[in-house]
Formats: C-alpha cells, structure tokens, sequence
C-alpha cells in the first residue's frame, strides 16, 4: 500500500477556524475516540489546546473494549489528564462531566461564566456529544461576536457553552495510523479503497473478530478471508461467484457499528514518556 497522503484544503481551513476559536474559550473539551485514544488527537495542535485548560472525552466507549478503555483512563490519569468515558450515542456518561468541570474550575472567581467549546478530529462524536451537553432545559444567550453569526452560547450548569464544536484536522503519523483512522471512519473512501481497508482488518483483527483458531478455519491468502465473510452473509453474484465488494463494505459497516464486537484498536504505551511518545501497533 502506498504511503497515505492526505491533508485537503477544507482542514488547513479547520486549523485556521480553530485558533480563530480559542481566543473566545477558558476551558476546551477534546473528544477523542476510546478505541484510538491517541491517534484521534492531532498532537501538533497541543500549543494551542494546552493554552486553555483541557477536559478529554473518550467517546464511543460501547464500540472500545471496557477493560481497555480503563486501563486508558488509568493511563491519562496518571499523566494528570481529566478523562471521561462518555457514549454520546445514548448519552451514558456525560452527566459526569459536570462535576469534573466544577471541581477542576470551581473557586475560579471570574467576572463571567467560563465559556466552553468542544473540539475534535471528524467523526468523533462532536455534534453528539454537544448536543447532549446542552440538551433540554439550557437557555440561548448571545452570539459569538466576530467568528460565526448565528452560532450562540448556551448556559448549563453554571458554564456557557459554545453551540458549534471545533473541528481539528487527524494527524496521519504514519500508515498504520492513517489505516486505523480509516477504520474508525475518521478518513473516508478517499485514501484507502473499501476493499483494501476490508482485507488489512481481517488480517489483523479477523481472528480477535471471528475466532477462526477455534474453530479451526486455516486461510490460505489474505483475500480466502474477505471471501470467507462474502460468503458467509450470502453475498453471491448473479452466477453464484461471491460479491468480495459488498462483503468488503458490509465488513467496514459493520465493525464500525459495533456489530462485530468491541475492538479497541490502540493501547495505552507501557512507558512513562510523553502523551503523544509510543503508540501500540495493532494486535496480529
Ligand atoms: N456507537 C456510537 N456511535 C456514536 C457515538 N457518538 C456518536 N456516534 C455516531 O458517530 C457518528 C458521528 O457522530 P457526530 O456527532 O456527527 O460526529 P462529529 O463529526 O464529530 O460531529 C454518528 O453516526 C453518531 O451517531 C457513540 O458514543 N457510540
Ligand atoms: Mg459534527
């Protein structure tokens, strides 16, 4: 495969709205995705986001394995970082920001509510997990002068919350990052076809997905895999060939909801370096 390239015009775009947005912030929350605790965050954007004090929510904790996603908040907080498990899908979870705001922020005499605002990588969760933060009973303020009309502060619980989440460009480190970016649906079809994404997670999570070993199913070649599973949901063609391309997107979209299990596809690194040092490679 070939050496993933991808940073379009509209993310440049993203960076420059993000520091533009800010400036109008005393406290950041950063969702990040549980099963990709490090590689959802963009590390170069850290002088930024470190300006302003910073909660980080693990979302899609139904889709994560829950052992590991409790080593992770383990792992954050031994590095002093304010985690929360959180399913912005059904809300589970989000209550608990509230008091960990008010605990970490409370006694700060201002002469205004902190202001709130969410940021994260695409498809983290961001709009979801917004909206359960200023669902029901929270009351509309003002608008943001100077950055957006018509994007508005929402009061809840003390805090005002900026109603348009900020969207930080995925940093791609290498390609076994951008393929679990991909994966998680972070980075769509443009850069790994559906069909080449569909054989890397069999050949390094078919066996964690489907317990072939146990049941004694041996492949030949990566490509026996993906026909294994064509086959299996009864994908054939006209003329009784299996349908590889459907079975490739149906693999995707199903491991992406969560229908083949909760797979975690990052560890927390065994080391105490920094934040962003050592990532664990994908379980073989
Ligand atoms: N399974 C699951 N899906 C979620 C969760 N949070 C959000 N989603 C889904 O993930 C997709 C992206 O969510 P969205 O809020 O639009 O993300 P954004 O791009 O960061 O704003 C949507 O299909 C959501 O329904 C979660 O905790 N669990
Ligand atoms: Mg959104």
């Amino acid at each position: 495969m070939q050496t993933i390239h991808w940073y379009p015009g509209h993310m440049a775009k993203a960076k420059r709205q993000l520091t533009d947005l800010i400036q109008y912030l005393d406290i950041i929350i950063e969702i990040r995705d549980a099963r990709l605790p490090l590689i959802s965050h963009n590390q170069d954007l850290e002088p930024l986001l470190k300006k302003r004090p910073n909660l980080v929510l693990l979302n899609k904790t139904d889709l994560a394995d829950p052992e590991v996603t409790g080593r992770w908040s383990d792992w954050f907080a031994g590095k002093g970082v304010s985690v929360v498990q959180v399913n912005g899908r059904n809300g589970q979870g989000v209550q608990a920001i509230w008091p960990k705001l008010t605990q970490q922020f409370a006694g700060k005499q201002t002469p205004r509510a902190l202001r709130i605002g969410v940021v994260g990588i695409p498809n983290v969760g961001k709009s979801s997990i917004l909206n359960r933060i200023t669902g029901s009973g929270s009351a509309k303020t003002g608008n943001l002068p100077g950055v957006t009309r018509g994007k508005q502060w929402i009061k809840r619980n003390g805090f005002e919350i900026l109603d348009m989440p900020g969207l930080l460009p995925p940093k791609i480190n290498n390609q076994e990052d951008g393929i679990k970016l991909a994966l998680i649906g972070t980075i769509r079809e443009e850069i790994i076809p559906t069909y080449d994404l569909a054989l890397v997670l069999l050949e390094n999570y078919g066996e964690q997905l489907f317990g072939w070993s146990k049941e004694r199913i041996v492949f030949e070649h990566i490509e026996e895999k993906l026909q294994w599973y064509a086959k299996k949901r009864g994908f054939l063609l006209k003329g009784g060939a299996i349908d590889l391309n459907r079975g490739a997107s149906a693999l995707l979209n199903d491991f992406r909801n969560g229908q083949l299990g909760r797979i975690s596809l990052e560890l927390p690194p065994l080391d105490s370096g920094a934040e962003s040092s050592s990532i664990a490679p994908a379980p073989r």
